[in-house]
């Protein structure tokens, strides 16, 4: 018997009381049966994982401001303490989704999830970086966001440059999957345009 485990404990504690498991994974997302002689999974699309979508909005706030926006990598933070148990509900991780600024449209997004280990943040924060080329920044804008795929489990990197270069291939995967069902039927939901009070 093989054995694959998914520890409910802090990966760091559990890296030590699951030596004995073939595997040790974050979660069931990443879970590819291929690798243990049984038939793929049959509902990826596109390198990505159709999920229950989630919806999260609130103003764009100051985020570690590490200067992601210098490694060419902006992300527009949300506050945290509001989305609360939302946030904790979710598996950490690279996703893709659509987001919406009510003034000036609907963009493509890709995100982490967690707590980047790369710079051992001390928060689990949400970090959307949305494909498109902005003029300028939009802090304090209502940012609205629909959270539809999966792609890959947070990891460390042993540079800078390939974090950058991973995190571009995540934004080819969500450019590319974005267009194709399930993901792409998102974008017309009114969530992402509709101003707070009239909702
Ligand atoms: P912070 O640490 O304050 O989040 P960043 O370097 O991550 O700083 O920059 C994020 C800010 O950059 C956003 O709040 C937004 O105002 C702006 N911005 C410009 N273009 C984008 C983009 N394509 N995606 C996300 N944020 C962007
Ligand atoms: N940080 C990590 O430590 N590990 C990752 O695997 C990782 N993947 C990311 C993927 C995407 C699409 C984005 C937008 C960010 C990712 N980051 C990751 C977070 C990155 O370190 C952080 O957003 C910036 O440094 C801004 O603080
Ligand atoms: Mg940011």
């Amino acid at each position: 018997m093989k054995v694959v485990a998914v520890p409910s404990i802090p990966s760091k504690i559990a890296r030590a009381l699951y030596s004995g498991a073939d595997s040790v994974l974050n979660s069931l997302l990443d879970f590819r049966p291929e690798l243990w002689g049984l038939p793929p999974f049959q509902d990826w699309v596109g390198k990505a994982l159709p999920i229950e979508p989630w919806y999260l909005g609130g103003p764009v706030i100051k985020g570690f401001g590490r200067g992601s926006k210098v490694l060419g990598i902006p992300t527009a933070n949300l506050p945290t303490a509001a989305l609360g148990s939302q946030l904790s509900q979710h598996v950490c991780g690279i996703y893709l989704g659509w987001a919406g600024l009510s003034n000036r449209g609907v963009y493509k997004m890709v995100m982490s999830v967690g707590w980047n280990p790369f710079f051992d943040n001390a928060a689990k924060t949400v970090e959307p970086w949305l494909l498109h080329d902005f003029p300028d920044d939009f802090y304090g804008e209502e940012l609205r966001l629909i959270v539809v795929g999966y792609i890959r489990p947070e990891a460390n990197f042993s540079s800078l440059e390939l974090l950058i270069e991973r995190i571009h291939e995540d934004a080819e995967i969500a450019k590319a999957a974005l267009d194709l069902l399930p993901f792409s039927s998102y974008q017309d939901d009114k969530f992402l345009t509709t101003p707070l009070a009239k909702q």
